[in-house]
């Protein structure tokens, strides 16, 4: 499945795409890094709507994922989802980054979305080891495309050098 695989260095607000996964936080109110930019770029329609969700469900647990239109973004969905918040690695970090995205993917196919970017979930303010969440994040991503062939293509869009080198060598090895 990796051909569906495309690994970007860039800003994930300026690709276009059907849906755009946000790495948020439990409150949904927005927040720096990649979720600041998404909040930003894509304006007050998408802060309104995370605050019916919040208002309906209270926020987002860590490893869920919620939805929302994209607002003034390139797209027309965001899909807002906790990453774990690295702890050393014996708080069952590694599985609840693995839901985030199979619960990204899970609601992407729910609404029939044929591409979508995933930023690097977690490896900003929350400390997820680069490389451990790029295993995982290539892991699960390819295990889930196997399975469904609605969506065509799946960005991998990371800000950082780093991130990009190490997805580089990675996806070889798929
Ligand atoms: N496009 C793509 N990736 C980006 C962008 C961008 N425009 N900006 C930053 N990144 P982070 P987290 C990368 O910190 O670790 C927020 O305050 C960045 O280089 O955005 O999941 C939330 O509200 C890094 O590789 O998210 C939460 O409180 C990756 O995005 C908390 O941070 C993730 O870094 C979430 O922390």
């Amino acid at each position: 499945m990796k051909n569906r695989i495309n690994i970007i260095h860039g800003d994930i607000t300026k690709v276009a795409v059907d849906a755009i996964v946000n790495a948020a936080n439990s409150s949904l109110l927005g927040g720096s890094g990649v979720d600041g930019a998404i909040h930003r770029i894509g304006g007050k329609q998408i802060l309104e709507e995370c605050q019916k969700i919040r208002a309906k469900q209270g926020g987002c647990s860590v490893g869920n994922a919620v939805i929302t239109r994209a607002g003034n973004l390139p797209a027309r969905y965001v899909i807002h989802t906790v990453g774990p918040r690295w702890g050393g690695g014996k708080q069952n970090e590694a599985e609840l980054l693995r839901y985030c995205y199979l619960n990204s993917l899970t609601l992407a196919y729910d609404n029939n979305v044929s591409t979508i970017s995933f930023p690097n979930i977690s490896t900003g303010v929350y400390k997820f080891p680069k490389e451990y969440a790029a295993e995982i994040a290539l892991q699960t991503i390819n295990e889930s495309l196997s399975n469904d062939s609605t969506i065509k293509q799946v960005n991998i869009v990371c800000y950082d050098i780093d991130n990009y080198n190490i997805y580089n060598k990675m996806i070889q090895n798929l």
